[in-house]
């Protein structure tokens, strides 16, 4: 399953005033699926559990029209009831191999990583891919503690590349602070041959959250940024 997913422009949602404003969330997906993301995360803190059911589903039927794979942010339960691709789970939220064991071996599990250690325990318990961050401070994810930049990042794409073929295969996108104006930078950054530090393995993906869901036109931001990363090595 995981060798066929496309991890490359991957969308978290966000479904708050602030960056969503007063548009519908199913719409601002349907034009970025439109634009091209290759993978969507419902990440929602607020809404209850009814409610995240519905949106699920509705989320599910667009992705499905364009057969891009949804996951569900921290909750296994609603990425059951509605029949999804898989979850994304945080350091706070079910472990890796208990969603595996609820979710069954053809599911998407992500795990949010940020050390070298959170990394090797969530290839271990077996994430599909691991989503590397904080890159850069952001008004999206305001508390975050753990801002790793290029280099934080570096680290353990190069502790992967050197941690057996388990940790090689586990895919990996990174996030925070992503848009237009420095994804091919960042890219080359994460790449870019160092003298005295090995080269990172390859990165799988960017996830972003407000240069799609917060632009004026989610449609043209989601095409703009997958011809960017698309032309970027290592995916060109
Ligand atoms: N996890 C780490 S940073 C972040 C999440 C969910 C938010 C990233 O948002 P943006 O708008 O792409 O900077
Ligand atoms: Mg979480």
């Amino acid at each position: 399953m995981n060798s066929q997913v496309d991890y490359s422009l991957y969308l978290v949602t966000d479904s708050t005033e602030a960056i969503l404003g007063s548009r519908d969330l199913v719409d601002v997906v349907e034009q970025a699926l439109q634009g091209g993301v290759t993978i969507v995360q419902y990440r929602d803190k607020t809404s209850d559990t009814g409610d995240l059911i519905a949106t699920a589903k509705r989320l599910h039927k667009k992705c499905q029209k364009y057969n891009v794979p949804l996951l569900i942010n921290d909750r296994v339960d609603v990425a059951l009831a509605v029949g999804c691709e898989g979850v994304h789970v945080g350091q706070d939220d079910m472990k890796v191999d208990e969603a595996r064991r609820l979710l069954g071996d053809d599911k998407i599990i992500g795990a949010t990583v940020s050390s070298i250690e959170e990394a090797k325990v969530a290839v271990e318990r077996g994430a599909d891919y691991l989503g590397i961050g904080t890159l850069y401070a952001t008004q999206t994810k305001k508390n975050t503690k753990e801002i790793i930049g290029i280099n934080g990042i570096r680290k353990i794409l190069s502790y992967l590349d050197e941690a057996g073929s388990k940790s090689k295969d586990t895919k990996t996108v990174c996030i925070g602070g992503v848009n237009a104006s420095n994804v091919q930078r960042v890219i080359y950054q994460l790449h870019a041959p160092r003298s005295g530090s090995l080269k990172p393995k390859a990165i799988d993906g960017v996830a972003v959250v407000s240069a799609i869901v917060g632009a004026r036109d989610p449609k043209q931001a989601s095409s703009h940024l997958r011809q960017l990363v698309r032309s970027s090595p290592p995916f060109s």
